[in-house]
């Protein structure tokens, strides 16, 4: 990207991007440096001299490299990109970046799993988190939200309780990455409100095919504000241009061993090739009249608002368009805060959102170590800010003039004030009447209606999937009485589903546990008195909830594997790839070994990788192209069966070539020939079709049953 190309904040962080190239090394001093091997000696053989300041300098700082990493959410990856608006929200807001078309407005997004350390596996059955930072005219916005449009908890009092219990458990620190211990179902089966966040974690929605194909929420309700000051509430939702995809427990399990960076290579070669991903961004409005009338209120952050009741209206679209140059500088030291928002936008009083406001920055003074932090290039606005904010470590502004406070006549009284006419940001001046208490609202207390939506509203293989992940998670738990609890309140919200896991389990659903099972209220073991309430039905099906609802008909990125040896069917194989990359699809040759291969036309072709050194769960699709010899090579090779067989076990498509059929041993090939997405000499275009469907899930049950 040329300088000129690029957008605002790429420019400003130009300013701080240092290029190598033809450059002679030296210290962080600038001495020139000659030999950066050998430390300094007395005699070849030593001792070391303490004067060696270059040593010093090299290990000193190699000591100090790491920096906490993120409480919550510290795996994560980021890129560059813009939004852009489609029509003017002036009537609700006077935010400009919804209300001027003509903007381009720089973003840094961070994705994120959130109970796994940096270095853990991608694919962890987990929420993502979605944070986007706009570099607004106004200053920044920050739109720190999640892939799922709830949250575990109503009171941000709970949150350090549901971390300790998710992550590690404190004396082994184990399991890494993984809810599906003792401690977090102690948690959640006594804390009926995660139930509902808990069942998005238990459906497809948690293990996602790639961080470009998921949903992005605010969850909590904010306000937009207009010019004359009137506010109406606000939901943010992000949706994926791809579609929203997942793939299957057991192949996230698989892929957590062939390739444990799986989200953030597919995300980071997407971008590099060129295959920007795209959100819209859409927005729930809620007149402030309309606060009370709904069966839930919307302040409670485990419930959402039903597509069907409010619809989302997309307003924009956000591209990724640029890997970071430096991780750490970017990604890792980026530092979001819900709390920075833009006159326009502003808070709702969800408990969950009010305790977000204090720990955001609280946070970044123990990960980045200064008040600072927002002088960090990928932090700092576009715009220019000017105040009497001074000094504390690692300062980089030098500040001019004799004044640090207002008001001041010795500085002319700068910086002055915003005047209305700019945009100063006033708080929306809601009226706020109460008696202090510390107390949950009534209106909170539901929480079996909107998981019990969830479920019903998802196709059947999805509820599968569901029934398979409770029954997963909880058989890892050791305790019987908290799997007890769990089959309980599961039963309240579906008794199917409950019957299914409890099979599962080996245990009957008992009709009564031990200990509160609905204790917002408080650790009160009356258990007759915490019933749950009764489930309200005020909708019987959200379609916006099962992952089939977002469809798109593209196959770009899509990750194709050919399997080939040598003396391959050339030709078929050169259709199949035209029209597969025709449609910014990734065409991979995967051979019995690594090198070259020859198809029989004597033309040499580079493989992509050997099949020992990949695995089929790495690829959306595979196409297996005839010639006689090449099918022996691959028959001969220990993988291919075990390629093949995955590939169907996971319910994606294959296509073959005719003479493919009946050469492979130890397949599955001939039990479902007759499935709709294994095609058997068909064109090109049938193939397309079959992945863009991403799946065809009704081999599923069948499939299931694949000893592989
Ligand atoms: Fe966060 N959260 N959170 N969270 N959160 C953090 O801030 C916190 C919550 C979310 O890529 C931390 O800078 C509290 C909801 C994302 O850098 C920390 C509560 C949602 C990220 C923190 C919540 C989120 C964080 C850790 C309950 C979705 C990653 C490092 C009151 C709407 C941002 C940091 C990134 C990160 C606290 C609840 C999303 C400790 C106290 C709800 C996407 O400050």
């Amino acid at each position: 990207m040329s300088e000129k190309e690029k957008d605002k904040k790429s420019q400003d962080l130009t300013r701080d991007t240092k290029n190598a190239e033809g450059k002679t090394m030296t210290t962080n001093q600038g001495v020139k440096v000659n030999d950066t091997n050998n430390s300094l000696k007395a005699g070849e053989r030593g001792a070391t001299l303490l004067e060696d300041f270059i040593l010093r300098e090299k290990i000193t700082h190699f000591d100090h490299e790491r920096i906490p990493e993120r409480i919550v959410h510290a795996r994560g990856s980021g890129a560059h990109g813009y939004f852009e608006l489609y029509e003017s929200m002036d009537k609700y807001t006077k935010a400009p970046i919804f209300t001027d078309t003509s903007r381009k407005t720089p973003v840094f997004v961070r994705f994120s799993t959130v109970a796994g350390s940096k270095g853990s596996a991608d694919l962890a059955r987990d929420v993502r988190g979605f944070a986007v930072k706009f570099y607004t005219e106004e200053g920044i916005f920050d739109l720190v939200g999640n892939n799922m449009p709830v949250f575990f908890i109503q009171d941000s009092m709970k949150f350090p309780d549901l971390i300790h219990a998710v992550k590690p458990e404190p004396d082994r620190e184990i399991p890494q990455a993984a809810s599906a211990h003792d401690t977090f179902y102690d948690f959640v089966s006594l804390t009926t409100e995660t139930l509902h966040n808990h069942i998005w974690v238990m459906s497809d929605r948690a293990i996602p095919r790639s961080l470009r194909m998921m949903e992005g929420f605010g969850i909590h309700t904010f306000r937009l504000v207009n010019v004359e000051g009137k506010s109406h509430f606000v939901k943010f939702h992000w949706k994926p241009l791809l579609g929203t995809h997942s793939v299957t427990w057991d192949e996230a399990v698989k892929i957590h061993g062939a390739d444990s960076d799986f989200h953030r290579r597919d995300l980071w070669d997407a971008i590099d090739a060129g295959h920007f991903p795209e959100w819209e961004l859409g927005l729930q409005i809620i007149p402030e009249e309309d606060e009370h009338k709904f069966e839930f209120d919307i302040l409670d952050p485990t419930k959402l608002i039903p597509e069907e009741m409010v619809p989302v209206q997309r307003i924009g679209k956000m591209t990724l368009n640029r890997n970071p140059d430096n991780f750490f500088a970017e990604t890792e030291q980026v530092a979001f805060h819900p709390g920075h928002i833009v006159p326009g936008i502003d808070f709702s009083n969800d408990p969950l959102l009010q305790g977000r406001l204090f720990s955001y920055t609280d946070t970044q003074l123990s990960r980045l170590g200064s008040p600072n932090f927002h002088e960090l290039p990928i932090n700092r606005p576009v715009n220019e800010t000017h105040n009497n904010q001074r000094d504390a470590h690692m300062r980089m502004t030098i500040n001019k003039g004799k004044t640090a406070y207002f008001p001041n006549s010795i500085g002319g009284g700068c910086p002055h004030l915003a005047k209305m006419a700019e945009g100063g940001f006033t708080p929306y001046e809601e009226r706020i009447d109460g008696r202090k208490t510390r107390a949950r609202s009534e209106s909170f207390n539901d929480h079996y209606s909107q998981p019990a939506l969830f479920y019903r509203s998802l196709t059947d293989w999805e509820k599968d999937h569901v029934a398979d992940a409770y029954t997963f998670e909880i058989g890892k738990c050791t305790y019987d009485h908290i799997k007890e609890r769990m089959l309980y309140i599961i039963n309240q919200i579906d008794e199917d589903l409950a019957a299914k896991v409890a099979e599962g389990l080996g245990m009957e659903i008992p009709s009564k546990v031990e200990g509160p099972v609905n204790q917002a209220i408080g650790a009160d073991a009356d258990v007759e008195k915490h019933q749950p309430p009764k489930k309200k039905n005020y909708l019987d099906k959200s379609e916006a909830l099962s992952l089939t609802h977002l469809k798109s008909d593209s196959i770009a990125t899509r990750q194709i594997g050919f399997l080939v040896g040598n003396g391959f069917d050339g030709e078929s194989m050169g259709k199949m790839k035209k029209a597969l990359e025709d449609k910014g699809a990734m065409v991979q040759l995967l051979a019995p070994h690594g090198g070259t291969v020859k198809c029989d036309q004597g033309k040499s072709h580079k493989v992509d990788a050997a099949l020992l050194t990949t695995e089929s769960v790495l690829f959306d699709a595979i196409y297996i192209p005839g010639g006689t010899k090449s099918l022996e090579a691959l028959n001969k090779a220990p993988k291919t069966a075990k390629f093949i067989n995955e590939t169907l076990k996971h319910c994606k498509a294959i296509a073959l070539d005719k003479e493919v059929m009946g050469k492979i041993e130890n397949t599955y090939l001939e039990k479902f020939k007759e499935d709709a997405a294994v095609l058997i000499d068909k064109a090109p275009a049938k193939f397309i079709e079959q992945i863009a469907a991403h799946r065809n899930w009704s081999r599923q049950k069948e499939a299931m049953s694949i000893p592989v």
